[in-house]
Order: C-alpha cells, then sequence, then structure tokens
C-alpha cells in the first residue's frame, strides 16, 4: 500500500470515529418525538453495569416495566441491570414510579440527573411508564455502534415530558388473505409496542380464510381456514399448487391477548360481516342467499356471495361467535367488518326482501332499500355486541345504513368520509388508503421493478408523515370524535414474515409521529435525517428487515 492511500485511510478513519461520536450521545430525539425535551446541562449520567433498576410498585405492568427495561438495557448496550424493590445506598438507580403530578395516563416524565445519579421515569399510569421505557430503550439506541461506549454509557442530564396527542394509535393486520403464526403476530406487537402504538387491530376472518378456534361451530375453523390453493399473481388465471391455511387455537388467541396486554397493547378483534365472508359460506353454506356451494376463496375481491340478511341463523351464529371471542379479548371494542358487501344476492334474496317488507325498511335517495338492510344487521349485531359490554367498530361503509351514534366508524375511503361520520356524533378512526395503506408501495424502485408484485397504489414514507388527521377548519364538536389513527396492512400479495416486515417499517415510525406527536412540533427533514437513523439501528438489533430505498424527492 503507498503512503498516500495510507494518510487518506488514515484521514477517513478520524473524521469516521469524529462522527461517530458526534451523534454517539443522545439528544432525547427518538421517534415518535417527545412533547418537551429539556436539556439541562452539567455532568451526564453514566450508565453502567453498577446502575440498579427501582421499582417498588407491585403492580404487576410496573414489574413488567421494569424487566422491560432490564432486558432492553442488556439487547442494547450488553449490560445486566439488577432490578430491584428498594432504593440502594450509593448507587446510580433508574426509578420506575406512578405520579399524581403526571395527568395523562400514557403521559410520563423523565428526569435524568448526572449529578444525583439517578433516572427517575414517572408515568400518570404504568402505561405512562412503559412508554417512559420506551423512550429510554430508544435513546440508548445512538450508542450500539460504539461498543468502547457501553461501559459506561453517557446520557445527558434532562427533563422530558410527553403524551401522546390521540388515544387510538393502531395498526391493522390481515392474517387471511395469508395466515401468520403466532410468533410472528408477536412480533408485530413488538413492533408496535416500539412505536408506542396501544391497539393492534386483528383482521382475523375474510373471504380466503376463517383463522378462529371456534368451540360452538367448529365447522368454522375446520373447514373455512383451508383454501385449496392460491391464485398466482394479480387474479390471474393460473393458481399454485399449494393448499394454505390455519387458524389461532383459543389458547394461542388468549396468549397473543396476554402478550399484547403485556406491552400496554389492546387486541381488537375484527369478524366480517355480511361480507368478505365466504370462508364462513363453505362451512355453512346453509347461511348464504342460494345455499351454496361455495369455497374458501382462493383468488382475492370482492364477492357477490355474502351473508343472507333474511335468516335468523346467520345472526345466531354471529353471535355465538362474537360471544366466544367477547371471552377472550377484553378489548371495549369488537370490529364487525361490514365493507365491500356487493348486494346483488339480497336484491333477489326471497328471504332477504320479506326481511325488508318486515321491517318496512325503504330505499332513500341513492341508498337502496338492499343498503338499508346492511344498516338493519349492523343494528342487529350492535345490540347484541352492546348486551356483552362492548361497542362496535364497523368499516365507514356502515355509514350507509341507520346506525346508532354508538358505533365507532373505521374511515378508510378518505378523510372527508371521517369528517361526516364525525359530524353525525360517530367516534371515528382515520385510516385513509391515501395515507395509511401499508400493502401498497412505497418506493419508486418496487413500482419499477415490481418486486416483490404487491397490490398497487404508492404511499412512501413523506407521504404517510404529511397525514394531518383534522384538517384545517374542523370544529372541535368534530376534533373531539376524531380518537386516532391507523394503518392497515392486508396480505394479498405478502405471503412471507421478511416482505411484511419490509412493508411495515419504516413507515410504522412516520405512522408513530401522525399518532403521537402534535402538528406544529412534526418535521419530516429532521425525522429522516435525525430520528430515524438511531431507530434503524433497533430494527437491525431486533432483526427486522426494512426498506432502505428513499422515496421520489
Ligand atoms: C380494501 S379496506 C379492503 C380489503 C383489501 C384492501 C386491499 C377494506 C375495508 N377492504 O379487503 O384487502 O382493500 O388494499
Amino acid at each position: 500500500m503507498n503512503n498516500k492511500l495510507l494518510l487518506r485511510l488514515l484521514v477517513l478513519s478520524v473524521l469516521a470515529s469524529l462522527l461517530a461520536t458526534a451523534h454517539a450521545v443522545t439528544d432525547y430525539q427518538v421517534v415518535p418525538l417527545p412533547k418537551d425535551i429539556r436539556l439541562t446541562g452539567g455532568q451526564p449520567f453514566l450508565l453502567d453495569a453498577s446502575c440498579v433498576i427501582v421499582c417498588a410498585d407491585s403492580d404487576p405492568q410496573m414489574q413488567r416495566n421494569a424487566k422491560f427495561l432490564s432486558d432492553y438495557v442488556e439487547k442494547a448496550t450488553g449490560l445486566s441491570l439488577t432490578v430491584s424493590d428498594r432504593v440502594p445506598k450509593d448507587t446510580k438507580t433508574i426509578r420506575l414510579l406512578v405520579s399524581k403530578a403526571v395527568k395523562h395516563d400514557e403521559g410520563y416524565r423523565m428526569t435524568v440527573d448526572g449529578r444525583q445519579g439517578t433516572i427517575t421515569i414517572e408515568g400518570g399510569s404504568p402505561r405512562g411508564v412503559f412508554y417512559g421505557v420506551q423512550t429510554l430503550r430508544k435513546s440508548l439506541a445512538p450508542n450500539v455502534h460504539h461498543p468502547s461506549l457501553n461501559a459506561h454509557l453517557p446520557l445527558p442530564s434532562a427533563v422530558v415530558t410527553d403524551e401522546p396527542r390521540f388515544t387510538y394509535r393502531a395498526m391493522h393486520l390481515d392474517v387471511c388473505r395469508h395466515f401468520f403464526p403466532v410468533e410472528m403476530v408477536k412480533e408485530y406487537i413488538d413492533i408496535l409496542a416500539l412505536h408506542n402504538m396501544n391497539t393492534f387491530h386483528w383482521h382475523l376472518t375474510d373471504d380466503q380464510g376463517w383463522r378462529i378456534e371456534s368451540k360452538r361451530y367448529p365447522r368454522l375453523h375446520e373447514v373455512g381456514s383451508q383454501r385449496r390453493h392460491t391464485v398466482i399473481g394479480r387474479n390471474t388465471p393460473l393458481f399454485d399448487d399449494t393448499p394454505h391455511g390455519g387458524y389461532y387455537t383459543q389458547e394461542q388467541l388468549h396468549d397473543v391477548v396476554r402478550y399484547a396486554q403485556e406491552r400496554c397493547i389492546t387486541v381488537i378483534p375484527e369478524v366480517e360481516m355480511p361480507g368478505h365472508a365466504l370462508a364462513i359460506l363453505a362451512a355453512y353454506p346453509e347461511l348464504g342467499c342460494t345455499g351454496g356451494p361455495y369455497e374458501v376463496e382462493p383468488t382475492w375481491g370482492v364477492f357477490d356471495d355474502i351473508l343472507c340478511a333474511g335468516n335468523d341463523k346467520v345472526f345466531q351464529l354471529l353471535s355465538g361467535v362474537i360471544e366466544e371471542l367477547a371471552a377472550i379479548f377484553p378489548s371495549p371494542y369488537i370490529n364487525i367488518g361490514g365493507d365491500e358487501a356487493p348486494k346483488k344476492r339480497w336484491a333477489t334474496c326471497p328471504k332477504c326482501q320479506q326481511r325488508i317488507r318486515e321491517e318496512g325498511i325503504k330505499g332513500d335517495g341513492p341508498l337502496s332499500a338492499e343498503a338499508k338492510l346492511q344498516g338493519y344487521f349492523t343494528n342487529r349485531m350492535e345490540q347484541f355486541v352492546n348486551t356483552l359490554g362492548r361497542r362496535i367498530i364497523g368499516w365507514d361503509e356502515i355509514m350507509e345504513g341507520d346506525i346508532t351514534q354508538r358505533a365507532t366508524v373505521l374511515c378508510w375511503r378518505g378523510v372527508e368520509k371521517g369528517i361526516e361520520a364525525a359530524r353525525q356524533g360517530h367516534d371515528v378512526i382515520m385510516a385513509p388508503t391515501d395515507y395509511c395503506y401499508f400493502d401498497y408501495y412505497q418506493t419508486d424502485e418496487d413500482v419499477e421493478w415490481s418486486k416483490p408484485l404487491l397490490i398497487g397504489g404508492y404511499v412512501p414514507l413523506e407521504k404517510i408523515y404529511s397525514f394531518e388527521p383534522l384538517p384545517a377548519g374542523v370544529d372541535s364538536q368534530v376534533s373531539q370524535h376524531i380518537i386516532g389513527v391507523q394503518a392497515n396492512l392486508w396480505t394479498e400479495y405478502i405471503p412471507w414474515r421478511s416482505l411484511l416486515l419490509y412493508q411495515m417499517l419504516p413507515r410504522a415510525a412516520a405512522l408513530a409521529e401522525v399518532q403521537w406527536v402534535p402538528s406544529e412540533r412534526k418535521d419530516y427533514d429532521t425525522f429522516l435525517s435525525h430520528r430515524l437513523p438511531p431507530l434503524l439501528t433497533v430494527y437491525s438489533q431486533e432483526g427486522w428487515p426494512y426498506c432502505t430505498t428513499k422515496a421520489r424527492q
């Protein structure tokens, strides 16, 4: 090697290490960006092996918070910290506690005091402490590239005060088009937790598969969970030769609920009705208008065969299943679907027509009597769900019937639908396709190469980031009903874990800032250049693939 080259390499490596040190110490600007960060100066807190995590609270969630923190620290730094319920003498401590001083349930205040050798995370509730722990965890990330620092990892003295903008912060996962095992679902939940999300919408039933074990109606999982084969590409005439299937036993469902609960996440189960129900019809053909035969659908789309609204057995089965689910899922909500239900069969079905007559259902302007019949369907199911002490969520199509104000509307067909629903007094969750569909392409490269073949659409990172769920000019009457934001991950074209995570990351990071950070504090440039890189380090540490290609500028 000649001298010139050697010199160049030397200069480069010095530069690189300087840069590395410059980034090595956190400023607590994690994703999602905390509400207020005050660096208080003075000496930093040096995290080392002598440091003790103190949690005196016997509340199980608080104990878990302490355990999570010690696990995160170990993963990021290799340091294994003791957890204690007492404040030890002469040691540095990280204290976790619930404090009345923090007003928001999910809020926290983290005080890092280098001189005293203390970090204190006070939460408005154990959930608030959990988010404080997430912030501390993410603040360790810039250092992990520099193992030499890990023995005494510096955390600047600071006070971080934080709380979320929206109370409902969710992602959805479709396990029907492709089935994902429990381990994968848990990994998905881990990702939601890292991004301060508190709700997991689990899309458990659809035309292409029923994924719930039912003790009362066992054919649902025995027959409905298996499809013969799957169409290749975008509904080509070709099919693979592989049966596809799977369902979760009730024990597994319980296990997922518990796992999510430990991470402060509520799981909302969805049972699709009256459309997207071919898996139910394959199991119980008498519940369709024509009586079948039906099969668990091997292609993608919207199908004419839906549940018959004139047959009381349909309501019996759905109620029975929901009762089973309510015993497993403590969620205050049950999602009853309601989207994409063509009325073709109902229009010629004697039972449905009889129901329309008996109930005195009339068309109204652009809405046919059959469209209104879906309102009857939804209301009847809602009444049942309410008797279980739960409320319904439905996709925005449920607004086309006359539904009660208690129903929460999940808006996928545009923000305007959401505003309209809020104006009518419904609680609203915003999940518009334009910003929140993570099955769509994320980069130009994916589009260009059609590699892998996805469903279409284009929702790059910046687009998601720019989403404002409360358009300028909406009054407080409306805005009080917009309870949150959700992204959807449909899996027609996503058969594997790695692709699922690629579609999700880092888009979940942009979504997290929409859900958590007040709009005036959001800033895409600093998100991209400053906050995201350390988070990508966490993804790598966890073994989560993510998209690195820049979107179109
Ligand atoms: C529409 S969004 C659907 C799903 C598809 C999705 C694909 C909604 C309520 N229904 O059935 O999987 O588009 O992007």
